[in-house]
């Protein structure tokens, strides 16, 4: 594990500094993933967010609404394998992850996971539904081409400003459950001003899991950061 230690001495003061890379495994792990599935023509998609923002709805929005990529999905839960089913039961391809207790996936997890799962010919997505929690999903690669962050309006418009990492690291941010707003005091300026506080470029696109509302641009913005990373390495 790649560890740095500086000691410096001046006079009767001390300062200690250790640096410890916690992830560096990880990280390797979740480069390789990245590469050999970019290689087969594989976009990986971290899909982030708070427990019942969304996720599995906005999933099958999305996917509903792909033109050119096959999808296939990875459902990360402490328990149960609910999502799984009601992903399949609509005909997608999806496989279950149990951390049994732990708050994020891990690159490992993933890499055991895709073992087990034919990509086929001809290009896909794959998308990753981390484990509902808006801190830890954020600090840990597993292999994504994007990191998709899911957030909704019944969460309240603070959140930006509370979890400032998972909003500075997505590189596309829905706001869902948009058909709720005229029932809340969700402030959308306050929202999106402490959002782009923490991240200039990544789209943030409003949509609607109830209506539908949406997602025909988040379909499209998708497809295009797909291509965009295949073509990239053709
Ligand atoms: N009104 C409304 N409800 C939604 C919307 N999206 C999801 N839901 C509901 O919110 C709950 C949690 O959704 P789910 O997709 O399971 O969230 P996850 O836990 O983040 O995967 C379910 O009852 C959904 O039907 C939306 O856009 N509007
Ligand atoms: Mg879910």
């Amino acid at each position: 594990m790649p560890q740095t230690q500086d000691i410096i001495c001046m006079h009767d003061t001390r300062t200690i500094e250790i640096k410890e890379n916690i992830h560096g495994e990880n990280d390797r792990i979740a480069e390789r993933i990245n590469h050999e599935l970019t290689h087969k023509g594989v976009f990986v998609i971290n899909e982030m967010g708070s427990p019942g923002v969304g996720k599995t709805t906005v999933l099958i929005n999305i996917i509903k609404r792909l033109t050119k990529f096959k999808p296939f999905v990875i459902e990360g839960d402490i328990e149960s394998d609910i999502d799984t089913h009601k992903l399949r039961d609509l005909g997608i391809p999806a496989y279950q992850i149990n951390t049994f207790g732990a708050c994020h996936l891990d690159a490992l997890l993933i890499h055991n996971a895709i073992q087990n799962i034919d990509f086929g010919n001809g290009r896909a997505i794959l998308f990753i539904e981390n484990v509902g929690n808006l801190v830890c999903p954020a600090e840990f690669n597993i292999g994504e081409h994007i990191k998709l962050l899911i957030c909704s309006v019944t969460e309240g418009d603070d959140k930006p400003y509370k979890y400032p990492l998972a909003f500075g690291e997505a590189d596309l941010l829905l706001l869902n459950k948009n058909d709720l707003c005229p029932y809340l005091d969700f402030d959308e300026a306050f929202f999106t001003r402490g959002f782009r506080i923490l991240n200039k470029n990544a789209p943030l696109i409003k949509v609607s899991g109830k209506t539908g509302e949406g997602f025909e641009e988040a379909a499209a913005a998708i497809e295009i950061m797909a291509a965009a990373a295949l073509d990239a390495h053709k």
